[in-house]
C-alpha cells in the first residue's frame, strides 16, 4: 500500500508529533514544492519535506507520541480520537530497539524499528541494507533461446506431466534458487556499492553467485591496488582539509579521550539518555562524542591571538553508543568547522555548507530542526539522512566555555557524506572496518 505523503497526513489529523516525541497541534501550514512551513498553535514554526517516510511521517500514520504540547492546549477530545485511530502500520512486531536519545536530534524519541508481520524474508534482508539509489542491478543471466528447430519439437514431458499431476503447475514455474538468510547476507555484503540483487529472481545457486561475486569483488580491490591506492575516508579528510584550508580557516586536532565533565558542560551530562551512549573511559574520563568542547576551548584561546573572525575547523573520531541501523556508526568521523566573531551570520553559514557539499559534489537540502545541546538548528539532509546540523550562535551555553562572541558553526559526518556519494546502502562500507575497503567486501 502507498504511503501517505506529509501533507495529507496532517489534513487528516491537524498535529503534529516532534523529534521530542511532542504532540501539537497545527494551526497553519504552507506548502510550496517539495517542503512544508507549518505553525503550531503554541507558535512554533518548522520547516519540513513533504516526504512519505520521514520520521514525522511515520509517526503521524502510526499515531505515536509521547506526551501533547502543554502550550498547545489540544482539545482532549481530538488527542483521544488521534490515539485511539490504527493504522494498517500498527499490525507489526518490534524487531530491534534502537538507542533512545541522540546528542543533537530527538528522533529517536520513537526507539523501535519496525517491519509489518508477514514481511517476506527477502524483505526483511532490506533491513539489513535497505536499498538506495541503484546505480546498477544484477539480474538473472538471460536463459539461452531455443534454436527454431528445438521449438518445433513437441515437449512430451511437460504433457506427461501434466496428465499425471493436473493441479500442480510449478514444474511449468522456470528453476529459482533458495537462499537462506544467512547466504542472502553473504551476498548482499559481496555485491559491488550501489549494486542490487532480486533474490527471486535468482537463478544460479549460491555458490555460483557468491563464486561470480568474489571473483569481481577482487577485481575491484586489484584494481584500486593498480590505480588510486587511496582511502576513501582518509582521501575525504584530505579534501576538506584543503578546502577549509584554502578558506582561511585553522586545522585543529583536539584530544579524543577528554574529561567527562566536558560532556556535562555540554548539557549532555543532566540528559540521562544521552550520557548513555557515551563510552566511558576510567573514572572521569570519555572518548569525545562530539568536537564541540575541544573547538571551544580553541576558540577562547586564539580569541586574543588570532585575527577577527576568528575560523577554525577539526576533522577525527568520534565514538557513540549506537544501535541504529543503516546511518549510525560507534566509530565516525566528524568535521566541525566554526567562526567566531565578525560575519557569524546565517547565510555565511549556509555560503559555506553550499560550497563545501558543491566542491564534494553531493546534493542537499537544509531544513530547520533542533537538538538538546543548541536549541535550534539548521539540518543539512541527503534525502532522508541527516549529513550535518549547523548552528547560529551564540547560545547560552557559550558562558559555561569563555566564549562571548556571535558564532557560526556546522558538524558533518564523513562517513555519510561517502554514503551520500557512493550510494552505499550502509555505512558501515564507508567506516573504518576490517570487512570493507572504499565500499568492498574484503571477505574474499
Ligand atoms: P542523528 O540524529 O542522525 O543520529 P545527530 O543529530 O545526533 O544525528 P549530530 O550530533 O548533529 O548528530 O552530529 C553531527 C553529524 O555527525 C550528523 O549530522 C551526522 O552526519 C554525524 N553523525 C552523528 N552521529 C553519527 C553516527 N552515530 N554515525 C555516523 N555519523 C554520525
Ligand atoms: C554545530 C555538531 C560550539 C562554536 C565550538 C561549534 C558547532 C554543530 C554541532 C555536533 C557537535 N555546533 N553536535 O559548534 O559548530 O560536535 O557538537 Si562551537
Ligand atoms: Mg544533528
Amino acid at each position: 500500500m502507498e504511503k501517505k505523503p506529509l501533507d495529507s497526513l496532517i489534513s487528516k489529523n491537524g498535529l503534529w508529533v516532534s523529534r521530542k516525541g511532542y504532540l501539537h497541534e497545527i494551526k497553519s501550514c504552507e506548502a510550496s514544492l517539495k517542503s512544508l512551513r507549518i505553525t503550531m498553535s503554541c507558535g512554533e514554526v518548522i520547516m519540513v519535506r513533504n516526504s512519505r517516510s520521514s520520521r514525522a511521517a511515520r509517526s503521524l500514520r502510526n499515531h505515536k507520541f509521547h506526551k501533547p504540547c502543554k502550550r498547545c492546549c489540544i482539545p482532549e477530545e481530538k488527542i483521544r480520537e488521534f490515539s485511539a485511530q490504527v493504522s494498517r502500520e500498527e499490525a507489526t512486531v518490534v524487531v530491534r530497539n534502537v538507542s533512545s536519545s541522540r546528542f543533537n536530534s530527538y528522533t529517536s524519541a520513537i526507539p523501535y524499528m519496525e517491519v509489518p508481520v508477514g514481511i517476506p524474508a527477502r524483505q526483511q534482508a532490506c533491513a539489513i541494507e535497505t536499498p538506495a539509489p541503484v546505480s546498477s542491478v544484477i539480474t538473472a543471466p538471460k536463459q539461452a533461446r531455443p534454436s527454431v528447430a528445438q521449438a518445433f519439437v513437441p515437449d512430451t514431458r511437460v504433457k506427461e506431466q501434466k496428465v499425471k499431476k493436473s493441479t500442480d503447475h510449478s514444474f511449468l514455474k522456470p528453476a529459482k534458487a533458495q537462499f537462506s538468510q544467512s547466504q542472502k547476507n553473504r551476498i548482499l555484503s559481496l555485491l559491488g556499492p550501489g549494486e542490487m540483487i532480486s533474490f527471486s529472481k535468482e537463478k544460479r545457486s549460491f555458490a555460483e553467485l557468491e563464486s561470480t561475486l568474489v571473483a569481481e569483488r577482487k577485481k575491484d580491490i586489484r584494481e584500486m591496488y593498480e590505480s588510486s591506492r587511496e582511502n576513501l575516508l582518509g582521501k575525504l579528510e584530505r579534501m576538506i582539509t584543503g578546502f577549509f584550508v584554502d578558506m582561511g580557516f585553522l586545522e585543529v586536532k583536539s584530544p579524543i579521550l577528554i574529561p567527562f565533565e566536558y560532556m556535562e558542560r555540554m548539557g549532555v551530562g543532566e540528559d540521562e539518555k544521552l550520557s548513555e551512549q557515551i563510552f566511558l573511559f576510567g573514572d572521569n574520563m570519555c572518548l569525545r562524542p562530539m568536537l564541540a568542547p575541544g573547538l571551544y576551548n580553541h576558540l577562547r584561546k586564539f580569541d586574543n591571538v588570532l585575527p577577527d573572525p576568528v575560523r577554525i575547523f577539526e576533522i577525527g573520531p568520534c565514538y557513540r553508543k549506537e544501535s541504529d541501523g543503516n546511518s549510525h556508526l560507534e566509530e565516525f568521523t566528524m568535521l566541525n568547522f566554526c567562526q567566531m566573531g565578525s560575519n557569524c551570520t546565517r547565510e555565511n553559514l549556509e555560503y559555506l555548507i553550499k560550497e563545501l557539499l558543491q566542491f564534494l559534489g553531493i546534493e542537499f537540502q537544509i531544513v530547520a530542526d533542533s537538538c538538546m545541546v543548541y536549541g535550534d538548528t539548521i539540518d543539512v539532509m541527503y534525502k532522508n539522512m541527516e549529513l550535518s546540523s549547523a548552528v547560529v550562535g551564540p547560545v547560552p551555553m557559550d558562558m559555561d566555555w569563555g566564549i562571548n562572541k556571535p558564532w557560526i558553526g556546522a558538524g558533518f559526518g564523513l562517513e555519510r557524506l561517502l554514503k551520500a556519494k557512493h550510494g552505499f546502502k550502509n555505512i558501515k562500507r564507508a567506516a573504518r572496518s576490517e570487512s570493507y575497503y572504499n565500499g568492498v567486501s574484503i571477505n574474499l
